[in-house]
């Protein structure tokens, strides 16, 4: 009976347990190769933000170092427009639109992750990494109406990350703390921290009734409770202890991002190394400001640059490069005046935070979606630059791969394995990749790119992008017209019927 059981499980479970001891050396051997792996993610950065990507007024040397010495993408996608939705595709590996919570978030939302779905921290976890999440998290925490003078749970660590240090949505909203393993850092408890995003406290200043207060002005939304001058989206009472620092908060997860690497150098651990620049509000520290000369949407970028370069600094001087495989990329598209008045327009010169591309920030045009994109490995990825079509969502099904973890069943996944592609082995992307924009969506499909007809403004007047909604069919060749300039819709009827069917099936509609 031994026998004819552990038979029974050599053939049940081919993979598992029997391949690691085979030793073939080759890099996808499952199980076999564990590299560290660390997510550095920015939050509006764009395409050509990057100097290795546009070169231009603005430098990124130490970005510029990591698309140099690995796979710089051309067509790398992050999986919407804006952040709530991205970062949902990037940790499930599923389309964020098939999730009708995956939107911009207020500070108060729900965790909209299920806590039985598998994530790219959950996945490692389960293959033995070590996990943490260090920045910005945006996902929502709790089941709605969280206490935040208590646990807060379910958060990153119920979805499999052991270790988190958080701010819970974004700069520019409340509660403006940061959570350790859903603690707020810091909070006395004689001073509660109360939430709203409705009604203000009594006798609490606003943006709104006191810009004699605030140092820095709103120009749309972002004129609530005032906090450290600065007024944000929501009302916050107490906490005042607790509340963080806008201009250190760039040095500050990056020193919880480097504990955190010389606490698990042993490994294998995997790191989501969550940025918040150049999200609003833009609050370079001091020894930035002025840096760029582009005012501070320009600083701190110079500064997240900064950051990344002692990040990687950090792993060099460990010892551990060699075996860290770093993926760096964006969560959407840029924008400028995002609702502060801070210059990003007026000192903008001739940089071009789009690069070649059409749109920005919320928009379905490329510039929306395609972002800086890039994998770096030393000694073990061949620098190059890849026009494969990847997408954030390939992630988790490539790193599984990469592992031999378990990414979760497949039908549940948008997610492609293109491991190859990552490596910069293969210039093979995707087929074809759905893109969203504030609920709204797109299909690329080789290099065309068809935009259904939406109802709504084309351009949103406050931050000034062209948003992509048309009465008609749009269809661009991205080939010959990056920047989407000619819509070859009525010409072609043919290749918009094929894209357009398989939109709908996609899409299931
Ligand atoms: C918008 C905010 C914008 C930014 C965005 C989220 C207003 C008027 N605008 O609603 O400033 O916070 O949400 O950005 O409030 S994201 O990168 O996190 O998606
Ligand atoms: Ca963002």
């Amino acid at each position: 009976l031994p026998l004819a059981l552990s038979l029974l499980f050599g053939l049940l479970l081919p993979s598992c347990g029997t391949a690691p001891e085979t030793g073939t050396g080759a890099v996808t051997t499952a199980g076999e190769n564990k590299p560290n792996i660390v997510f550095i993610y920015l939050d509006d950065l764009g395409y050509g933000d990057v100097s290795a990507y546009e070169a231009g007024s603005l430098e990124t040397p130490n970005i510029d170092a990591l698309a140099n010495g690995g796979v710089r993408f051309t067509n790398g996608y992050a999986s919407s427009a804006t952040c709530t939705p991205s970062r949902y595709a990037l940790l499930t590996g599923v389309y964020p639109w098939r999730n009708s919570d995956a939107k911009i978030l207020p500070g108060t939302a729900p965790l909209i992750i299920d806590t039985a779905q598998t994530t790219v921290a959950s996945m490692l976890k389960e293959a033995g990494y070590h996990t943490g999440v260090v920045g910005k998290w945006h996902l929502g925490l709790g089941t709605g109406d969280v206490n935040w003078n208590e646990h807060v749970s379910p958060g990153p660590n119920e979805i499999g990350f052991d270790y988190s240090y958080i701010m819970a949505a974004t700069q520019d909203r409340v509660p403006t703390v940061y959570l350790e393993n859903g603690m707020v850092d810091g909070l006395d408890p004689n001073d509660p921290i109360e939430i709203d995003y409705q009604n203000n406290f009594p006798g609490q200043p606003t943006g709104k009734d006191n810009p004699e207060l605030t140092t820095m002005k709103w120009h749309h939304g972002h004129n609530n409770t005032i906090v450290n001058g600065i007024p944000r989206i929501g009302y916050m009472k107490g906490g005042e202890k607790a509340k963080w620092s806008d201009v250190d908060m760039a040095d500050h997860f990056l020193d919880y991002a480097q504990r955190y690497v010389r606490d698990h150098k042993d490994g294998p651990f995997f790191l989501y190394y969550a940025l918040q620049q150049p999200h609003v509000p833009r609050t370079p520290h001091p020894r930035f400001v002025g840096k760029s000369g582009m005012g501070p949407r320009g600083d701190v970028i110079v500064e997240a640059d900064w950051a990344i370069g002692e990040f990687v600094k950090t792993l060099r001087e460990e010892g551990l490069l060699e075996n860290t495989l770093i993926v760096l990329s964006s969560d959407n598209g840029p924008v400028l005046n995002d609702g502060y008045y801070d210059d990003a327009v007026e000192k903008l010169g001739d940089h071009t935070p789009a690069g070649p591309l059409r749109g920005g920030k919320y928009s379905l045009y490329e510039a929306g979606t395609r972002v800086p994109f890039i994998t770096y490995w030393e000694g073990n990825i061949e620098p190059k630059v890849s026009d494969a079509l990847v997408s954030q969502l390939d992630l988790l099904p490539s790193l599984a791969e990469l592992v031999g973890g378990d990414a979760g069943a497949s039908g549940a996944m948008d997610g492609q394995q293109l491991l190859a592609s990552f490596l910069g082995e293969s210039d093979q992307g995707r087929e074809e990749l759905v893109l969203e924009a504030t609920s709204r969506t797109a299909l690329r499909a080789g290099d065309w790119l068809m935009i259904p007809p939406y109802k709504g403004r084309a351009v949103n007047a406050q931050v000034n992008i062209e948003l992509g909604n048309d009465a008609e069919y749009q269809l661009y060749n991205l080939a010959d017209d990056l920047g989407q300039t000619q819509n070859l819709a009525a010409e072609n009827p043919d290749k918009l019927a094929e894209l357009v069917k398989a939109y709908e099936k996609i899409r299931g509609t």
